[in-house]
């Protein structure tokens, strides 16, 4: 499976991380010396890690992140961020705008430029386009009638001029596919074994002919490293606009597709995923990441949190909380139904954004407190339950006496019961909006 090396030790390196209860840089910087390795080790460029890696321990060292409920959890998600960016961010978008569009694909021998020309040409057909393919590889024998193939296979015309002058197919291609209506022509051009000035020549003469919207590199990810030198001097020579990672269905380590957009400012647009012509996709930087630094654990969670809660008392106590009726009985019961499920804290730190608005409702539950929690409560009469507003200073004094506690226990719990009725609501707003019907807050990252 492709990232499976890097995966395993990124994921191993943040359960250890996560497993303590305090970090210091000390910590920080013992787990980036691992990073690095791990990167390394997955053929990622040496310059791309050690710019990395400096980027994510100057945030990690941060107060804040030190400092926070969840530090373990702050660098995942510091990492997270950092390698999203390091892809390029978000996705970048083909530019088809003009009709008809043209788009070259390059790349070396085997790439799988020929491939990629019948999925993309599949994908456009979906999405309302009428592509035209160009066989530009007259060198390979067998290149025209591979294209041709493809073309049927996905039904899509073929334009080819046999054994011609490649440049002069190009240009050629243009005028019939304005005559045909056809509104995006996609070159399929010759690969070599390795860069050299005649290719790049040809390519360069087919690139001023026809000026094409898009110049695809197409680059086979199993390469790693070579694969981003590739992509270095095609972009150098021939000026690309975006790549096209393949076979990231294998066992890819990722260097390539961890390197490729710091090293040449391109960034990667679509992956090829199989052999098959529906094997392609957008290439999305948020998901790789996800991908990489792996959620499984953080979704195992998140069930293991829905399972714990008895889905009807869980639609009970949404109901209440949207309607003001969530009381300090329900709080004990919730308490405790928490306590069920493990570390609250490992639970909270997974859920999105929750880490800032946890502050100053540290959730430090023991069973102790639990005990007293519960005394206080029962000490209490039902109306001050459904109403702590009445419970005033000579009210206090009564329950405390009553639970065998302390006036500034009695407070602390009535100051938590109103925070977590605030967060509670707030959540239950933001599950509404999105129109969702479990009480869980919506989880879009697993940080
Ligand atoms: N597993 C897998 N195989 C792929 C993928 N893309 C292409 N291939 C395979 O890679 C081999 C080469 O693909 P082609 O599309 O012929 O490569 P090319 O760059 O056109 O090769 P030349 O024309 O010889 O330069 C074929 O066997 C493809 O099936 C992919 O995403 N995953
Ligand atoms: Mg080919």
């Amino acid at each position: 499976m492709a990232f499976e090396g890097l995966s395993d030790r990124l994921q191993d390196i943040f359960r250890k991380l996560r497993g303590k209860g305090k970090i210091g840089e000390e910590d920080v910087k013992v787990a980036m010396r691992e990073v690095r390795l791990a990167l390394l080790e997955a053929d990622v460029n040496f310059k791309v890690v050690k710019d990395f890696v400096s980027r994510v321990r100057d945030r990690a060292v941060g107060q804040e992140v030190l400092q926070s409920l969840t530090p373990g959890q702050q660098i995942v998600k510091i990492v997270y961020d950092e390698m999203t960016e390091l892809m390029g961010g978000s996705e970048s978008k083909l530019n088809l705008s003009r009709s008809p569009s043209v788009i070259m694909e390059v790349g070396l021998q085997g790439s799988g430029k020929t491939t990629t020309v019948a999925k993309l040409g599949k994908r456009l057909i979906k999405q309302g386009r009428r592509p035209l393919f160009v066989a530009c590889d007259v060198y390979r024998p067998a290149a025209i009638k591979q294209l041709q193939v493809l073309g049927e296979q996905v039904d899509i015309p073929v334009f080819s001029m046999g054994q011609a002058n490649p440049v002069d197919i190009a240009r050629a291609s243009l005028e019939y596919a304005r005559s045909h209506n056809r509104d995006v022509v996609i070159l399929d051009t010759a690969g070599r074994l390795h860069i050299n000035e005649e290719l790049m020549n040809e390519l360069k003469e087919i690139k001023a002919a026809v000026k094409p919207d898009e110049i695809l590199l197409v680059v086979d990810a199993m390469t790693g490293q070579d694969a981003v030198n590739v992509a270095e001097s095609f972009n150098k020579e021939l000026g690309v606009t975006g790549v096209v990672l393949t076979k990231l269905d294998g066992d890819t380590r990722g260097g390539a597709a961890l390197s490729v957009k710091a090293v040449t400012g391109c960034p990667i647009k679509l992956v090829g995923v199989g052999e098959k012509l529906d094997a392609i996709d957008v290439f999305y930087p948020e998901r790789m990441a996800s991908r990489i630094l792996g959620m499984g654990d953080v979704l195992s969670l998140v069930e293991k949190a829905q399972e714990t809660f008895d889905a009807k008392k869980a639609k009970e106590m949404e109901r209440k909380i949207r309607q003001q009726e969530f009381t300090l009985e329900d709080f004990l019961e919730q308490m405790q139904q928490v306590r069920s499920m493990g570390p609250l804290e490992d639970l909270l730190g997974m859920i999105p954004g929750l880490n800032k608005q946890l502050k100053g409702v540290k959730p430090d539950f023991d069973e102790k407190e639990i005990i007293h929690v519960e005394a206080i409560i029962k000490s209490m009469t039902p109306d001050e339950r459904r109403n702590p507003t009445l419970i005033n200073g000579s009210r206090k004094k009564r329950i405390a006496r009553g639970s065998g506690t302390k006036v500034q226990e009695v407070n602390r719990l009535l100051k938590q019961f109103e925070e977590s009725r605030k967060l509670m609501k707030q959540f239950a707003e933001m599950g509404n909006r999105k129109g969702k019907k479990g009480g869980m807050p919506p989880m879009k990252f697993p940080f």
